[in-house]
C-alpha cells in the first residue's frame, strides 16, 4: 500500500461518484425497475446496473490493475482478496430511491488487504459528500472535519440513538433475532430493556454509518447487508472516532465481508456500549456464518 497514492485515488472516486450523480436525480425508478433478487423486497433497478457499469469502467480505465466488487455483478463465491479493491454499491438505498425518497448515496470504498482504506459517499439528491482516507481524517463535503461536534462520553444505552435496519429477510433465525432484539432495546429498563431513545431506520447502510461517523447516531447495528453496503462508511467512521464491531455478540474485530455490523461513534466509552448492547441482542445471527 505504500506506493498507492490514496489522495489521488480519493479525488479521483469523488469525481466519479460526482458525475455518476445525475443518472440518479433524473431516473425514473418506477418505470426502469428491472425485477427483484432474493425476493419482492430487495429491489434492483436499471438505474444500479447503469450507474454501477459507468463507475467501473471509470475505474477500470484509470486503474487497470486493481480489482472491482460491486453489488450488481457480484456472484455467489466471489471474494474479497488482498489486492486493492474498489467496493462498490451504485445506489445505497434502491428501496428509497424506487419510491422517490431522496435518502440514497452511491457508496465508493477502496480496500486493500481487506481494509478499508478509502471511502466516498455521495447523496447525490441533497449534493452531500461524506469521504475518508486512512489515516488522514474524514470529511464532510470535504472541508468540514467529522465528527461534526467534540463527542460526548458516551454514557448508557438508554441515552442513545440506535439506526438498525429491518432488511429484505423477513423470515427465519435472523428474522426473529433482529425484531426481539429491536423490543429489547426500545423495551424499559425495569423490563430488562435498553430504553433507547430511538430506533431510526433510514434504509441505506452506507448514510447510517455517515450519520454514526457524523455523531447525530450513536449506534447502527445491522446484520445481512454486504461488504459494498459498509466498505466506503467504514474508513469514515474510524477516521472519525467510530469502531466497527460484529453484531453478534462476542467479535471485536469483523471482516469487511463479515455481514453483521455494529458502529458506534467516537467517545469515551465505547467498549461499554457495545458490551451492554451485545447483552440485549436475542441469540446469533447466522448470515456470514
Ligand atoms: C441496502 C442497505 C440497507 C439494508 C438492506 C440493503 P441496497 O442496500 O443499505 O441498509 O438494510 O439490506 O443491503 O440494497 O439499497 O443497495
Amino acid at each position: 500500500m505504500a506506493d498507492l497514492n490514496l489522495r489521488e485515488i480519493h479525488d479521483f472516486m469523488v469525481s466519479i461518484a460526482k458525475s455518476a450523480a445525475d443518472r440518479i436525480t433524473s431516473a425514473k425508478p418506477t418505470t426502469s425497475s428491472s425485477g427483484s433478487k432474493k425476493n419482492s423486497v430487495d429491489l434492483v433497478t436499471e438505474t444500479d446496473q447503469a450507474v454501477e457499469k459507468l463507475i467501473s469502467t471509470s475505474l477500470r480505465d484509470k486503474y487497470p490493475d486493481f480489482s472491482f466488487m460491486g453489488e450488481e455483478t457480484y456472484k455467489p463465491g466471489d471474494t474479497l482478496t488482498a489486492a486493492p479493491t474498489f467496493v462498490c454499491d451504485p445506489i445505497d438505498g434502491t428501496t428509497n430511491f424506487v419510491h422517490r425518497y431522496p435518502y440514497v448515496s452511491i457508496s465508493l470504498g477502496l480496500a486493500v488487504d481487506r481494509k478499508p482504506v478509502v471511502g466516498v459517499v455521495y447523496n447525490p439528491f441533497t449534493q452531500t459528500l461524506y469521504s475518508a482516507i486512512k489515516g488522514q481524517g474524514a470529511y464532510l463535503n470535504e472541508t468540514t472535519k467529522l465528527p461534526l461536534t467534540p463527542p460526548t462520553p458516551l454514557e448508557t444505552l438508554n441515552s442513545c440513538l440506535v439506526a438498525v435496519e429491518w432488511g429484505s429477510d423477513r423470515s427465519g433465525n435472523d428474522f426473529t433475532v433482529k425484531s426481539e432484539t429491536f423490543k429489547n432495546l426500545a423495551a424499559t429498563k425495569e423490563n430488562g430493556g435498553g430504553m433507547v431513545h430511538g430506533l431510526r431506520s433510514f434504509g441505506s447502510a452506507a448514510l447510517n454509518l455517515c450519520g454514526v461517523a457524523s455523531g447525530g447516531l450513536d449506534v447502527y447495528w445491522e446484520a445481512g447487508c454486504w461488504a459494498w453496503d459498509v466498505c466506503a462508511g467504514w474508513v469514515i467512521l474510524q477516521e472519525a472516532g467510530g469502531i466497527m464491531v460484529d453484531a453478534n455478540p462476542g467479535n471485536w474485530e469483523p471482516r469487511v465481508d463479515e455481514r453483521r455490523y455494529m458502529a458506534v461513534r467516537g467517545g469515551e466509552g465505547q467498549k461499554e456500549i457495545v458490551e451492554e448492547f451485545w447483552g440485549l441482542v436475542h441469540g446469533n445471527f447466522e448470515v456470514g456464518i
